[in-house]
């Protein structure tokens, strides 16, 4: 019984844990908001060195942890199946670059092969806007 009743402390305690945090405060995105990859185009064919450059109207561009209305900064999604979590920062990972300085375009150094490119629009605190700002999913070769 001393034994299961530990068990199952743990067990809450770990679930607890394992939550996700606390959502936080979410910007409303402008009506009109659109992002778009302006280059490469869908389907292209690139070397391993690739720019892209990233495409934004109806809101504007700040550098991470700038408060204003409908202002944020690009984040670029490397092979990401779906756009990140709701009311929860973008991660910050090889699939997920910042642009936390209000960057419009990167060089991205690829291994060979098929990616996709995607971006989304986050706030001051690397959230998504409601609802998401994200632009269409483009695919490119790398050779
Ligand atoms: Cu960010």
């Amino acid at each position: 019984m001393r034994r299961f009743l530990i068990g199952a402390t743990l067990a809450v305690v770990a679930a607890t844990v394992m939550a996700a945090s606390p959502a936080l405060p979410m910007h409303k995105a402008a009506a009109d908001a659109k992002v778009y990859i302006i280059s490469p185009a869908d389907g292209a064919t690139v070397g391993r060195d690739v720019t892209v450059r990233f495409g934004l109207s109806g809101m504007g561009v700040a550098p991470a942890g700038v408060e204003k209305e409908h202002t944020g900064h690009h984040h670029l999604l490397i092979d990401v199946a779906t756009l990140p979590a709701a009311g929860q920062p973008i991660p910050n990972d090889e699939h997920h670059k910042h642009f936390g300085g209000g960057q419009t375009e990167t060089v991205l150094h690829l291994a060979p092969g098929t990616h996709t490119l995607q971006l989304e629009l986050g706030d001051a605190n690397h959230v998504p806007f409601d609802p998401p700002v994200g632009s269409r999913k483009i695919t490119i070769h790398v050779k």
